[in-house]
């Protein structure tokens, strides 16, 4: 099973030299389960990565992709469109908050962002409001890998190496304050104030020149950092004060992992557009989506009827497989409520998790739906180190877990049963303890 060259394949955001060192292979997985190349059993504590929210090896959806891959394999999606594309864009519509009416397919999250900021931009223009360019993002965030993600991301290591980036970029300061709000369970309660940042940025650029603000309701990449209360509600009202769009990247957070459809609804809080990918397919077959409000795509619906309205698009946008398993991962998610069954778990992992409080070098533990984290005090000049050593040691004792910097962000599919939330903390307990 183990392929014995593993030199070819330059690996993404991974220490190459150091993987192909002492390899780490998956080689099957169903339901709550990996199986690794050496044949163990490894819990899954992050739905893959934030995106197998239905659990592994759904046959409803691995039926579905072999059926599709059957019956057409492709259809080109420009002036042209099949079956699936359609019924799945409605589907996900009428998961979206009230409002949103239009859905707009990419092959990743990455896509989804772009497609998001261009829609915002071409927006204004298209109602003859052409100098609003700007975008604002926000420290610590998260949108992506290509140039306009990274450029409106706010994570130092994702950017430096690559230039000049977008023009026209700003960001807000991040909300993350572990000195007021450590070991707070749900939202933080301090930091509403931060979204008044939004007003520095206004008045040193002029509203007149922002087209849109990005942030993740819930930054996931940077290590889960919550919004504090209130505080996504005042970025709203800043927003709709000055003209501004505001989009939320739900990447991560659509599809139930904070215990509603999308953290909009679980927030209260309505941006304009909406990007979404991972659960939207239950992991199995790439894909993203952008959601938009009814006022963006009619008034790109205004020229000549045999125009083209929007000159963006992808090859493999709407792709038959994808949607296949968008359907039947939709069908399981509603027919296994799934959607909401972060929020009626959410009691039994946070007291699971916040019992982690008093281990060695834990300085702080955050949750929201079915998401959590656990902050380490990183080691003396070698920051990286001690969350890394709990990843190894992790997968040695059966449980993936993910790290960024020195916090471990929990994750599990939404099927998890209460058992096997006792059995990952109890692993992470045992990692913890045995953390230098
Ligand atoms: N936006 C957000 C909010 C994301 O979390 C993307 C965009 C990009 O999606 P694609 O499909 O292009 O990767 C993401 C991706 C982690 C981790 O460790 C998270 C992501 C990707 C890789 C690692 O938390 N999220």
């Amino acid at each position: 099973m183990i392929p014995n060259d593993l030199r070819a394949f330059w690996m993404p955001f991974t220490a190459n030299r150091q993987f192909k060192s002492a390899p780490r292979l998956l080689v099957g997985a169903k339901g709550m389960y990996y199986r690794s190349a050496d044949g163990r059993d490894i819990l899954d504590g992050t739905s893959g990565l934030w995106c197998v929210n239905a659990g592994h090896g759904r046959e409803r959806i691995t039926k579905a992709i072999r059926d599709q891959a059957g019956e057409m394999d492709y259809a080109p999606p420009f002036q042209m469109g099949h079956p699936k594309a359609f019924e799945l864009a409605s589907r996900v519509a009428a998961l979206l908050p009230e409002g949103f009416s239009h859905v707009f397919f990419t092959n990743s999250g990455s896509e989804a962002v772009e497609t998001a900021l261009k829609i915002a931009v071409a927006w204004h223009r298209a109602r003859g409001d052409s100098g609003r360019y700007r975008l604002i993002g926000r420290e610590r965030g998260y949108h992506g890998v290509n140039y306009g993600g990274i450029s409106v991301g706010g994570i130092g290591p994702n950017r430096r190496s690559f230039g000049p980036l977008l023009t026209g970029v700003d960001h807000l300061r991040h909300t993350h304050d572990p000195r007021r709000n450590a070991f707070s369970r749900g939202l933080p309660e301090h930091g509403a104030e931060l979204a008044e940042d939004l007003e520095r940025i206004v008045a040193l650029h002029d509203p007149s020149t922002i087209a849109a603000v990005i942030v993740e309701p819930m930054a996931g990449s940077a290590g889960v950092l919550l919004p504090p209360r209130g505080y996504l509600e005042r970025l709203r009202e800043i927003c709709d004060r000055h003209g501004i769009l505001l989009i939320f990247d739900e990447v991560i957070t659509g599809f139930g992992r904070l215990g509603a459809p999308f953290a909009a609804q679980r927030l209260g809080v309505v941006p304009d557009i909406i990007t979404m990918a991972k659960g939207l397919t239950n992991g199995a077959v790439p894909m993203g989506a952008v959601g938009v409000r009814a006022e963006i795509h009619d008034a790109f619906m205004t020229g000549p009827e045999h125009m083209i309205e929007l000159f963006h698009g992808y090859t493999y946008s709407g792709h038959p497989l994808a949607c296949a398993a968008g359907l039947a991962t939709l069908d399981v998610y509603e027919e296994e409520g799934l959607l909401t069954r972060a929020r009626e778990l959410e009691k039994v992992w946070e007291d699971a998790i916040h019992a982690l409080k008093g281990l060695p070098h834990v300085i702080d533990i955050r949750n929201f739906g079915l998401v959590g984290a656990i902050e380490l005090e990183p080691m003396e000049g070698r920051p990286t180190k001690r969350a890394f050593s709990a990843f190894l040691k992790a997968w040695e004792k059966g449980l993936l877990i993910r790290t960024t910097g020195d916090i471990i962000a929990l994750s599990p599919p939404l099927i998890i049963s209460g058992e096997e939330i006792a059995r990952l903390f109890d692993i992470l307990t045992q990692v913890l303890r045995e953390l230098d």
